[in-house]
């Protein structure tokens, strides 16, 4: 792997190599804590993610480990130092929770998004880990946990009404109401990891596992992706699929014959075979 640094930032690391970005939480000594910078910055490599033809995949990872203490993290969520009396405070001093735009962009690009696990995943990180496309962890180092009930933060779409759909009811009640600690096999069992990597081989693993997915066709992965989101995400989950049907439509004789007759000021005639069953 040949990670060349695509754009420079102050709290993540933003890099790509064949087809596959790499965005990290680069805050380890704080366990790769989100501020309002760090989020405005994540928005902004994905979004550059999503526009680069060449890149399939998506790695969201954190830096680490911690100089300090050596702990790993994938990331724990928002700074409470960050977080003011009225919420997380940016350097415009506004208070945001624009996390939630970085959830749905993650959601909603026609890329896979994979979350690589290399420690903690925690409150607004263990949301981000539930709405990504996958999600591989580290055997030693990763562990889950949901702290909102203890900091009175509610995340009340994705980290929580879609992972009850992914682990059952009763088991993401108890992730948000106990608050407990999950090893990488034991989310793994729940059915919110797909695979429990050794450490030392997370990131090879998660390459690996992205150049797989580069070899398929992009038009059915990205399909099948907004197949899968449509039952959960409504209205919007049909729009997004909606449009990437559309697109495809455009391609066809019958879309050129409608757009050529409008502009020669003719009726359409889209042929004798134009309702095929
Ligand atoms: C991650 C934990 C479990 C790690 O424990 P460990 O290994 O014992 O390390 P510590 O000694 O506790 O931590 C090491 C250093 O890192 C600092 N630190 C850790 N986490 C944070 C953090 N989130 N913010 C600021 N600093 C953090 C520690 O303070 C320590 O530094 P020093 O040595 O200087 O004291 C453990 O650390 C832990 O439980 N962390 C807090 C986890 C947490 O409660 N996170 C916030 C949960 N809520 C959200 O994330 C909501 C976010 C959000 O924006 C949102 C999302 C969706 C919808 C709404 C919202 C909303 O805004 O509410």
């Amino acid at each position: 792997m040949n990670w060349i640094t695509a754009k420079e930032y102050e709290d993540i690391t933003y890099k790509k190599c064949n087809g596959v970005a790499r965005i990290a939480f680069n805050r380890p000594e704080i366990r790769n804590a989100f501020r309002p910078k760090t989020t405005s910055e994540l928005y902004d490599a994905f979004y550059d993610a999503q526009e680069d033809t060449s890149i399939g995949v998506i790695l969201l990872t954190g830096e680490g480990p911690s100089q300090k203490d050596g702990g790993w993290a994938f990331c724990s969520g928002g700074d409470q130092k960050a977080r003011g009396d009225q919420g997380y405070v940016g350097e415009d001093g506004y208070h945001r929770l624009n996390i939630l735009e970085v959830q749905r962009l993650i959601r909603f690009m026609p890329k896979v998004v994979i979350a690589v696990v290399p420690g903690w995943a925690v409150g607004g990180g263990h949301s981000l880990h539930v709405v990504c496309d996958l999600t591989l962890a580290s055997e030693e180092h990763a562990i889950f946990k949901q702290t909102d009930a203890d900091v009175t933060s509610f995340d009340g779409g994705y980290g929580s009404a879609y992972l009850a759909k992914m682990v059952g009811q009763k088991k993401a009640r108890e992730i948000f109401f106990l608050g407990r600690n999950y090893s990488a096999q034991e989310a793994y069992e729940m059915g919110m990891v797909n695979a429990v990597i050794p450490h030392a081989e997370l990131e090879s693993t998660a390459y690996e596992w992205a150049q797989e997915i580069l070899a398929k066709s992009p038009t059915s992965i990205k399909m099948l992706k907004f197949a899968m989101n449509l039952t959960d995400d409504g209205m919007v989950g049909q729009q997004v699929f909606a449009g990437e049907a559309t697109r495809l439509a455009y391609g066809t004789e019958e879309a050129k014959e409608g757009r050529n007759a409008f502009l020669e000021k003719r009726k359409p005639n889209f042929g004798a075979n134009k309702w095929i069953p």
